[in-house]
């Protein structure tokens, strides 16, 4: 199975321009009790490099692009976020790192958590050991 799970988000369009809704529990499969943005990254700054124990979460870059490189210990997988339409879900236990950044990226996420320094594992030797056991 893919480690890229991606939701195509609607664009509600008209005359005057484009407009997406992102619901929870229907568009995404989680109740939203975050929200954060990453932008003004500077060239050549790669981001992330950690992994989550309980977390689930849709990012997408609203403007710009990014590279998202997605790791289950065992496999890793690379997907450019280039639109506002194209929406990454990111489970339990993936190591994630955000990757050349395009200078206007503005990179939204939803979070089903509030933010909890406790639930990262930011050491990639005891991440693959907690996945590998
Ligand atoms: C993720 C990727 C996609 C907070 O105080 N509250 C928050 O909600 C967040 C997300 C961060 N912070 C603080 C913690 C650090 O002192 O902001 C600082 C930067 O956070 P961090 O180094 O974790 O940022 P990234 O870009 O490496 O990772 C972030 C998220 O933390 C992470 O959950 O999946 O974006």
């Amino acid at each position: 199975m893919s480690l890229v799970n991606l939701i195509d988000l609607p664009v509600l369009g008209d005359d005057r321009g484009s407009l997406v809704a992102i619901e929870a529990m229907d568009t995404i499969p989680f109740e939203v009790k975050r929200v954060y943005y990453i932008f003004d990254t500077k060239a050549g700054v790669s981001r992330g490099f950690h992994a989550h124990h309980q977390l689930q979460q849709l990012a997408v870059c609203v403007s710009g692009k990014c590279r998202m490189r997605l790791d289950n210990g065992q496999t890793k997988e690379d997907v450019w976020l280039d639109s506002p339409s194209k929406g990454l879900l990111i489970g339990d236990m993936i190591w994630r790192e955000m990757h050349d950044f395009s200078e206007e990226c503005v990179l939204l996420v939803l979070a089903s958590e509030h933010y909890d320094e406790a639930d990262y594992i930011r050491d990639y030797d005891e991440f693959l050991k907690s996945v590998n056991q």
